[in-house]
């Protein structure tokens, strides 16, 4: 931070800049002036700055733009840019007289500071992003004329992922629906697919989503509870429009409580429409697809990161781009033909609630999005980015499905309040790579030095600049589309929207044995928080329609009678595509945390450590107390490690007792010590969350205390390299499946 650096380039004040404090004197006083040496850290050279100063909306490259880089020098100022020689006293008429009025840095500073909070956003207030890249694959050629899809392009990206109900200060692994919403700088200028986590939405008609989220935000008297849907006006709201039944059971599946951002699957929802070079028009949805598979949390793990690491996936995301493990998702396609009715077998493509199953139309991969650097400042980036699902480049336009049409509105809207005024365009991370030179002026906030006259078209006096472009010059075409000739202006949507269960089940069928009970179990907890027994037995109607077994175990565990379902739920065939179980994934990445003991030679933790980190997944040494254990370094002591932070444990030495443990009667050594209970607790828990748990020489003596026996998953011997091979093998799956108890539920 240049900001930070003295003219010695230590943060301190140079060599003989400051005297030594006078007795009585705080040491903070004043420096005595000193004209600084060479700044320690100069600034960065023009070129390493070009990513983050792309053009601005003038067109003109912002590295020319001086006033566009955040700190310049290596002097303290003010907002003008006058050097300070202190900032820690205000100034005042006597030392321990009143502050003068007249003091401006210090106005100036208060000032600044209070108003340093915008409005979150209204909706996907808690995020976290970062930078990277997209190489297309050149497969959607046909299909569109989108350049940035073409073979072997790269173009720059920015993707934020959210949670939807939480605000700023929320919890990361709240059950929730995530956002994926990616910003691609295309040279035909920027494109903002805004997507979600799960492939369907709450509600068909964008006029509800201001309804749908004040059943979702808190409760307006307590303002409570914060980043939940386990609350009667949430489910109040679901069972009376049903069309949210679809959504609330990917909410109460797996899919709500995802692993880390880099193992979720997002989906642009709406139908688009691409239309290629020769003009012909078809019908898409947009899938992105996770290189390290689609995995979950357990409602215990969620809950504990809640607490233990609120900022968890976060936190995640970061450390996996720092250490160079870079996230990648394949961008894939459903392709429909664009008829008239804009159906796909009987679906109706416009109506958001609804999927086509992969099985009926496979996603087809058209390119690879890697991100692979963090922001170097959360406000102005991740904060102050703005997407927009109407920013199209030219071979992508939107269809009629009315979600999506008042999603076209309120995006643009929403900034003007969120970033104060229609010129958020010129923030540096939403400025487009594409050269702009549109004729809007003045404003709140207008950076832009525009110059001629006559901002209108045409016109005489700047020479008829700016000039429009035609198909050839790559401009942005509205499709165009013929609409009935008899419409009627009405209020109302198609009969093809009235099913609202059939799909709700189709997901529910598709679920593996342990995916069906984790549903149960979160209705159940959710619908156990409501006050309003009405409620419940409306959702449990809902269920009925859905699934007779569902609605039987959920009303059960609610000590209600299970209703008859209204209608028959309907026939319908599973789609093994929706399911997270039954595959195998990278395990780049993946954390194993090592429990180690004083007694073990150095070698053997350093090899153990060292074998995690060549196959690319991170090794965590936890041990009794922090610094280092025979010189390797402690990531985590007993009292700070809990299980949520590990996807696998090795036991690879026998930890010590507690501290203070009473040795039983006629009982001695180590072996018949009590164990640590907090080592007792992550065996537990890593148990109970059906981690893989190796188990090395002397580390059998802590597995037997904790009470657990071998069996699946639990990898025993007395060769690390061994079992850890085992342990990476079955983490291939994510979990030990087959140790999965539904009949022992987790204590959360
Ligand atoms: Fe959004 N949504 N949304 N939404 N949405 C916003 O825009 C809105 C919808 C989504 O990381 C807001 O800039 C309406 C569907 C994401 O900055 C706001 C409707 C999908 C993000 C808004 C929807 C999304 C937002 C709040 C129904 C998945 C975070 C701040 C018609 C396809 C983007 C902002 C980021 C954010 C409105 C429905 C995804 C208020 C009116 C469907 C990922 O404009």
């Amino acid at each position: 931070m240049v900001s930070n650096v003295g003219p010695d380039g230590s943060g301190h004040p140079g060599e003989g800049a400051e005297a030594p404090p006078a007795p009585g004197r705080p040491a903070s006083r004043p420096p005595a002036v000193q004209e600084p040496t060479e700044p320690a850290q100069p600034l960065p050279p023009k070129d390493d700055q070009t990513d983050l100063n792309p053009p601005t909306a003038t067109g003109v490259a912002s590295a020319q733009q001086p006033s566009d880089q955040g700190q310049q020098g290596a002097y303290l100022t003010t907002a003008q840019g006058a050097r300070l020689r202190d900032t820690d006293h205000s100034l005042k008429a006597g030392e321990r007289g009143p502050t003068l009025l007249q003091d401006h840095h210090l106005r100036e500073k208060i000032t600044h500071f209070d108003h340093e909070r915008i409005p979150e956003r209204v909706v996907h207030a808690r995020g976290a992003a970062a930078h990277g890249v997209f190489e297309g694959y050149g497969t959607a050629d046909k299909i569109t004329k989108a350049g940035f899809l073409a073979k072997g392009k790269q173009t720059p990206v920015f993707t934020r992922f959210s949670t939807v109900l939480g605000s700023r200060g929320s919890a990361d692994t709240v059950r929730d629906t995530r956002g994926f919403a990616t910003k691609f700088y295309t040279d035909g200028g920027t494109f903002d697919l805004v997507g979600n986590n799960m492939p369907v939405f709450f509600i068909q008609d964008g006029i509800k989503f201001p309804d749908i989220i004040h059943a979702g935000k808190p409760h307006p008297d307590r303002e409570i509870p914060q980043a939940q849907s386990a609350h009667d006006t949430f489910w109040d709201f679901v069972s009376l429009h049903t069309e949210a039944q679809h959504h609330t059971i990917w909410n109460m599946s797996d899919r709500g409580i995802p692993r880390s951002f880099r193992m979720m699957e997002g989906f642009g929802i709406h139908t688009f429409r691409c239309i290629n070079a020769e003009g012909a028009t078809t019908l898409i949805k947009f899938h992105w697809k996770p290189k390290l598979g689609v995995h979950s949390l357990t409602w215990e793990e969620a809950q504990l990161a809640c607490g233990m690491d609120p900022d968890f996936h976060r936190r995640d995301l970061a450390d996996a781009i720092e250490a160079g493990a870079f996230p990648q998702w394949e961008l894939g396609i459903q392709v429909f033909e664009d008829t008239p009715e804009q159906t796909f077998s009987g679906i109706d493509l416009l109506d958001p609630t609804k999927i086509v199953p992969e099985e009926l139309a496979p996603v087809q991969p058209v390119g690879l999005l890697t991100l692979n650097r963090n922001p170097l400042n959360y406000f102005a980036e991740t904060e102050q980015v703005a997407f927009h699902p109407g920013h199209l480049p030219p071979g992508i336009d939107v269809t009629d499905d009315p979600l999506l049409q008042a999603r076209l509105f309120s995006y643009l809207d929403t900034q003007i309040t969120r970033l104060a005024g229609p010129n958020f365009s010129q923030i540096p991370i939403n400025r487009p790579h594409a050269p702009v030179n549109d004729m809007f002026r003045d404003g709140w906030h207008q950076d832009a030095v525009h110059s001629g006259v006559a901002p209108y078209r045409p016109n005489s006096l700047d020479g008829g600049c700016p000039f429009t472009a035609g198909v050839e010059d790559g401009a942005f075409i509205d499709v165009e589309l013929k609409l009935p000739q008899a419409a009627t202006k009405l209020r109302d949507q198609p009969a093809s929207f009235d099913d609202h269960f059939s799909q709700a089940r189709l997901f529910w069928v598709s679920m593996s044995p342990a995916e069906k009970d984790h549903i149960i179990s979160a209705y159940a907890f959710e619908l156990g928080k409501c006050y309003e027994k009405a409620i419940q037995e409306r959702q449990l109607r809902c269920l009925a329609r859905i699934d007779a077994e569902l609605c039987g175990e959920v009303a059960s565990r609610l000590g209600l009678p299970a209703p008859s379902p209204e209608e028959s739920p309907a026939e319908v065939d599973p789609s093994p595509a929706l399911s997270q179980a039954g595959h195998r994934w990278p395990v780049d990445g993946r954390k194993i945390g090592v429990v180690i003991d004083v007694d073990q030679p150095p070698e053997d933790i350093a090899g153990i450590c060292r074998w995690i980190a060549d196959q690319g997944m991170v090794g965590l040494p936890i041990a009794a107390h922090g610094g280092a254990v025979n010189g390797q370094p402690i990531e985590r002591t007993f009292a700070t490690c809990r299980s949520i932070e590990v996807d696998a444990l090795l036991l690879a030495g026998s930890p010590p007792p507690a501290p203070d443990a009473p040795v039983p009667a006629g009982q001695a050594g180590s072996g018949s010590q009590q164990l640590d209970p907090r080592v007792t607790v992550l065996i537990d828990e890593c148990f109970r969350q059906s981690k893989v748990i190796g188990v090395v020489g002397a580390g059998r003596t802590a597995f037997d205390q904790a009470g657990h026996h071998p069996g699946p998953g639990v990898v025993t011997g007395e060769d690390a390299v061994a079992v850890l091979g085992e342990i990476t093998d079955q983490l291939a799956a994510h979990r030990v499946w087959s140790r999965y108890r539904p009949d022992q539920p987790s204590p959360a």
